[in-house]
């Protein structure tokens, strides 16, 4: 018996010398080791053993188990190692991508909305550019043609922190401090929160979400606007959607529209979600006031761009039919759980 356990010994060693898998592994540990592996074939013998014999045999074959489930221990190890290492020569992590957003449970309906608009612009070649929440009255206001007698103060009231420092109203700073900072051309979306000094009901909040963007070159035209919010009207509501350009003013673009899709639920025959007109206002945009590109550094007869602004709120309303803005702010679980 005691060549039988030096000959699985050596057996086992010289299997698992040829083993390449873990599954192939685990078949040679049930060959050996198993209920009715070879080993137990052999304690079964021991019955007719002396009585000098038993231990001695039994000593080896705990011997041997100990060896063999040793040897099938760093096998594992040097598989699993082989495996990852084999995954390393293939794929890579791009650290510069967002992170998958893989989150068990429950998300928020503004972060939602918010992660596809930044992926479809991203996807556009935009980055994502990020500036204070509290700012100095110049970049809010003055370096985007609003000065301190304009009408557009009114309509957005902010906090102020002192006579020239405030809460941002919009995130138009992000872009006038990355126009400084950076030369043409330029492709970045800023989302962000804002603040204004508006009471507070079912469709106006003093603390909402704005995604403003700005491609700066030479030779951009209203060509490239409508073409990039076109195509992002598409990837966001489904391909059949159209979208309507209507003139409109900003103090900080020139031209500038409003842009309304075709409605997503009745496709524009007109529905309760429209209000009957087929169409959806859900941006604004224009080309950058000359006067604007030169408050950010950037030579106005070189270079033309075009900026636009979405509330991240109320597309999120129409995305899942909300009808009160409040329930975005509220934390109500019986609200955030359905999302
Ligand atoms: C720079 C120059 C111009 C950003 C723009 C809009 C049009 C717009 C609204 C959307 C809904 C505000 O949140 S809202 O109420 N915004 O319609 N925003 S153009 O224009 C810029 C931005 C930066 C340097």
């Amino acid at each position: 018996m005691k060549e039988q356990l030096n000959a699985m010994r050596s057996n086992a060693t010289a299997e698992l010398a040829t083993v390449t898998s873990l599954s192939e592994l685990d078949a040679v540990r049930i060959k050996y080791l198993g209920k009715k592996g070879e080993l137990t074939a052999v304690l079964k013998q021991m019955g007719g053993l002396s009585a000098e014999e038993r231990p001695i045999i039994g000593q080896a074959a705990n011997d041997v188990r100990q060896y063999i489930t040793d040897e099938i221990e760093a096998k594992t190890a040097s598989l699993k190692m082989e495996g990852l290492n084999a995954r390393l020569a293939t794929e890579s992590i791009d650290v510069s991508m967002p992170g998958k957003r893989k989150v068990l449970g429950h998300r928020h309906p503004l972060s939602i909305v918010l992660d596809e608009v930044k992926d479809i612009f991203m996807g556009m070649g935009f980055s994502i550019a990020q500036g204070p929440e509290v700012e100095w009255d110049y970049y809010n206001f003055e370096a985007l043609n609003i000065p301190a007698d304009h009408p557009a103060r009114d309509t957005q009231d902010t906090f102020y922190i002192t006579d020239k420092m405030l809460l941002r109203t919009q995130t138009s700073p992000c872009q006038i401090r990355v126009m400084e900072t950076t030369k043409p051309p330029l492709r970045i979306i800023a989302p962000g929160r804002v603040f204004r000094s508006d009471a507070v009901d079912a469709t106006h909040s003093p603390l909402f979400h704005q995604i403003e963007g700005l491609v700066v070159d030479e030779g951009i035209t209203m060509a490239e606007l409508k073409g990039t919010l076109e195509a992002f009207a598409k990837r966001l509501y489904g391909p059949e959607t159209k979208t309507r350009f209507r003139p409109h003013h900003f103090p900080f673009t020139e031209p500038s529209c409003e842009v309304d899709i075709s409605c997503f639920k009745c496709g524009g025959k007109g529905c309760p979600m429209c209000k009957n007109e087929g169409w959806i206002e859900i941006l604004g945009g224009g080309m950058v006031h000359p006067q604007v590109l030169q408050n950010g550094g950037i030579d106005p007869v070189k270079y033309s761009g075009f900026a636009f602004g979405i509330g991240l709120e109320r597309i999120v309303m129409f995305r899942f039919g909300l009808d009160d803005m409040r329930l975005l702010y509220e934390n109500d679980i019986r609200f955030l759980e359905q999302f």
